[in-house]
């Protein structure tokens, strides 16, 4: 018997019988055998076999397939017994469909489970509801033995239907494993980690332990009690109880996470001794628990400086799993780093990988396919479990990537897994879907310096468009496919919005509106760089106007929709497209100000940023609102060695009003805030409460640009970083009539309707004047003659781009622009 693998099964089997190929299951199988004839069955099947076959399996072949008694069905044989495929792995099952019938052979009943779950989707149902199934056998067994998800992110918790949800999705992603540890439930952490829960959210966990069941999905519970732990008898049977409290729930399963804390708390020997303890006196004693699960303090190799992880290695019960995110919080998967810290935690680590999770990210969907996972490590792996966004249903494109890969490594492939989730997500609009999701990928810049490929199909031709636009020249072949591609996401929202899952368009809405404002944008960008091409200023300023207002409206959305504290705002297509426009747009504005490029270098601004010798914070985006410059908030815990410092930068024409921050948990001697003028000499700031880790700070020297806060002790200092902002305000006494000759086309100057005003104009030269504001405005502008009194019209017609030559200026003491109205008129530059 020759076995074939899916990939050459697939080839064989459509070049057998292209009318009826097997179809593509997900997760993968391991071992396929088509065969060339479909199995008809007109008289449904017969269940035989075992006496009580898991009710769940049953429901869902039930559901599947159509099963009677008539005495011409054919049988649906069951067999549970432990000489299955893989014994030892719960979930392997054999599946034989020949003339004579089905035949299932599993060792357990998640087993029973899966291999209904793939005749889901082998089944084909014609018109007439006549059932056919491909003639093959289906050798199958996980390659790692716990898959799913852990909910651990920072953010809003999951919403109880959510979970619901997600569980189902996992049954049918053959997926065996839930973790719960929101970080936000403060019955998992601290303060309420010690305490029953509430009446409503226990049901509600006695509602997901069953559902759980339901899907063969193990639903672990998850208690992260470092943040105030003591190391005492009463806290160790604290945790112990609370253990207690759940079991009674219904939970079997258990989890003690030490991640992102610091102190007492993360000391190897003591959260090996409270494990040990619980793996004695509760794992061991109570019925029917599966093996417990925990997460270091040191849980990536970027943080494992100590000794850490020998001690956990060295005095950890054998049987407790430990979790690792790879080699940085945020990381792809190598084999190599699995033996490296499995080496040194003398067992094989339960991966937590950190994706699609976006609480370092909220501003941004990561809907892109899951990669970076090498296909050689599943040996070196007890577990892999994917940490999601708090969008539970936009997370299931990474999900479906990560059932995959954990199933079946070798065959796994994340382009053509990704295209088959987004059908499968949104089978009413697959196209439009996957348009939107491979334009939503990346996180954007962010501290981890965690980038993922986003756009790129197109990234080739943008790249092209954008090297000879830098050159001046307008590439017709790159624009074409660019605009093309441009409507394309323009097109797609209103398709993906006729999806019936209401809960996914609900969490991705705002980025849908922006998506589709990112096509407009685009489109008009072309525009304006096929315009800016020739010599006609007045077209490119009118399209430039227009993309300014689509970028205006898109402003407004990102600073309308998702206002968390921390990233706020709605962001999409960061990789290539947002930063495509943006480069249109800046160039042209420049080309329209300064025609000498020699200009151009010379005028770039002062800017705010972030100023930091520590390598967690250096890669950190500075926090930006109108009046505010900042940190984002950190999750994880903040180290700075002996001399380090953080601090911000803002602009020569920004004064500070105020500095906050909030530091808590900080060791709070020696450290030491600083101010300074040109980044170079510092003076300390007196006034600030040496114990404090919260404060704010109203008045600071007027000519300070720059404030930091340095370790001035010779130990390193591990401290939360929540908050760290300047409030800082505009010279204020700044005449609007400046703002016409101020080098830039954002800043206007307002000319209402029926007024007028004196226009600066240097004789010997032309003058451009950029205008906007209604359409339907009547400009006129005046000039003075040298001699006698009788104005002159330079110019007369709607608002927009003018264009005076020097010899009508020349005859000129004075000139005027008056808006004859009816609408106010914007001015944004005289040049
Ligand atoms: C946290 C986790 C968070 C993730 C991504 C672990 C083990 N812990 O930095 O709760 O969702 O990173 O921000 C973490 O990853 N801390």
């Amino acid at each position: 018997m020759k076995l074939l693998n899916l990939t050459a099964a697939l080839l064989l089997g459509g070049a057998l019988q292209a009318q009826n190929p097997l179809p593509v299951i997900h997760p993968q199988p391991q071992m396929v055998m088509p065969s060339v004839n479909p199995l008809k069955a007109p008289h449904g099947f017969i269940l035989s076999g075992m006496k009580n076959p898991d009710p769940d399996a049953i429901r869902l072949l039930r559901e599947t397939l159509s099963i009677t008694d008539e005495p011409d069905a054919l049988p649906l044989e069951i067999t549970i017994e432990g000489q299955a495929p893989e014994p030892k792995r719960s979930g392997a099952y054999r599946l034989i469909i020949n003339h004579t019938g089905v035949y299932i052979v599993a060792p357990d009943s998640r087993g029973l489970f899966y291999a209904a779950q793939t005749l889901r989707q082998l089944v084909q149902t014609d018109k007439q509801g006549n059932q056919t199934l491909p003639i093959c056998t289906i050798i199958d067994y996980p390659d790692v033995a716990f898959r799913g998800t852990v909910e651990g992110f920072y953010g809003d918790p999951w919403s109880h239907a959510d979970r619901i949800e997600q569980l189902r999705f996992y049954g049918k992603m053959k997926m065996n494993t839930y973790i719960y540890g929101p970080k936000d439930d403060p019955y998992h952490s601290s303060p309420n980690w010690r305490k029953p829960y509430p009446e409503k959210e226990a049901a509600q966990i006695k509602d997901l332990v069953k559902e759980a069941a339901a899907n063969k999905v193990d639903f672990v519970w998850a208690i992260h009690p470092g943040l105030d732990i003591q190391w005492t008898d009463e806290d160790r049977m604290n945790v112990l109880n609370k253990f207690g409290m759940m079991y009674d729930l219904g939970v079997r399963s258990f989890a003690v996470f030490f991640d992102d804390i610091s102190g007492e708390g993360a000391k190897a020997d003591k959260q090996a001794d409270l494990l040990n303890f619980l793996q004695k006196e509760f794992i061991e004693k109570k019925a029917g628990v599966s093996p417990l699960i925990m997460c270091p303090t040191e849980y990536n190799r970027a943080w494992a400086g100590s000794d850490y992880l020998d001690v956990l290695g060295r005095t950890l019960d054998p049987a407790i799993h430990v979790m690792w995110t790879g080699n940085s919080v945020i990381h792809d998967i190598t084999l190599e780093g699995q033996e490296w810290v499995n080496k040194r935690i003398q067992r094989p680590s339960y991966v937590w990988w950190n994706f699609p999770v976006s609480d370092y990210c909220r501003d941004h969907l990561l809907m892109g396919p899951s990669y970076g996972l090498d296909p050689e490590a599943a040996h070196a792996m007890s577990g892999f479990v994917a940490n999601p966004m708090e969008r539970a249903e936009a997370s299931k494109v990474a999900l479906f990537g990560v059932a995959d890969y954990a199933w079946n490594m070798k065959a796994y492939n994340p382009e053509s897994n990704f295209t088959d989730a987004c059908r499968f997500i949104l089978p009413e609009a697959p196209e439009a879907f996957r348009t939107f999701c491979e334009n939503n990928c990346d996180p954007g810049p962010n501290g981890h310096r965690y980038r993922r490929d986003e756009s790129v199909r197109y990234a080739g031709d943008a790249e092209t468009f954008l090297r000879d636009f830098r050159r001046h020249s307008y590439n017709t072949e790159a624009a074409d496919r660019m605009n093309q591609l441009f409507a394309e996401i323009t097109a797609a929202p209103a398709a993906i919005e006729t999806s019936s899952n209401k809960a996914l368009i609900d969490e991705i809405k705002p980025w849908l509106m922006q998506f589709h404002l990112l096509g407009k944008a685009g489109q008009t960008a072309l525009a304006v760089a096929s315009a800016g091409q020739g010599e006609d200023r007045a077209a490119t300023w009118q399209t430039y106007l227009s993309l300014t207002s689509l970028l205006d409206s898109m402003r407004i959305i990102d600073r309308t929709y998702n206002q968390n504290p921390y990233q706020k705002g709605v962001k999409t297509g960061s990789r290539v497209l947002t930063p495509f426009v943006q480069e249109i747009y800046l160039q042209t504005g420049r080309d329209l100000l300064f025609p000498d490029q020699a200009d151009q270098a010379a005028a770039q601004m002062s800017k705010a940023s972030i100023l930091t010798d520590i390598e967690q914070l250096k890669y950190q985006p500075l926090k930006e609102s109108a009046d505010q410059i900042g940190y984002n908030r950190l999750n994880e815990v903040l180290r700075i060695e002996p001399g380090q410092s953080f601090g911000l930068a803002w602009e020569l024409q920004k004064e500070a009003t105020s500095f906050s921050f909030s530091l808590p948990k900080s060791e709070n001697s020696g450290r030491l805030f600083e101010w300074s003028a040109d980044g170079k000499t510092w003076t300390a700031i007196t006034g600030i409460p040496a114990d404090q880790p919260r404060f704010k700070l109203e008045q600071i020297a007027p000519e300070a640009r720059y404030i930091r806060m340095r370790n001035t002790t010779d130990k390193q200092m591990q401290i939360y970083l929540y908050d760290f902002t300047v409030t800082t305000k505009e010279d204020t006494s700044i005449d609007p009539a400046r703002l016409m000759y101020d080098k830039n086309l954002e800043s206007v100057n307002t000319l209402p309707a029926g007024s007028r005003i004196a226009i600066d104009s240097n004789k010997g030269s032309s003058l451009e004047l950029y205008l906007s504001g209604s359409s339907r405005s009547h400009i006129v502008v005046e000039g003075t003659p040298l001699k006698g009194k009788t104005k002159q019209v330079l110019y007369s017609g709607p608002a927009g781009y003018i264009k005076l030559d020097k010899e009508a200026l020349e005859k000129a003491k004075k000139v005027e622009l008056c808006n004859e109205g009816p609408d106010d008129v914007r001015i944004h530059e005289v040049i």
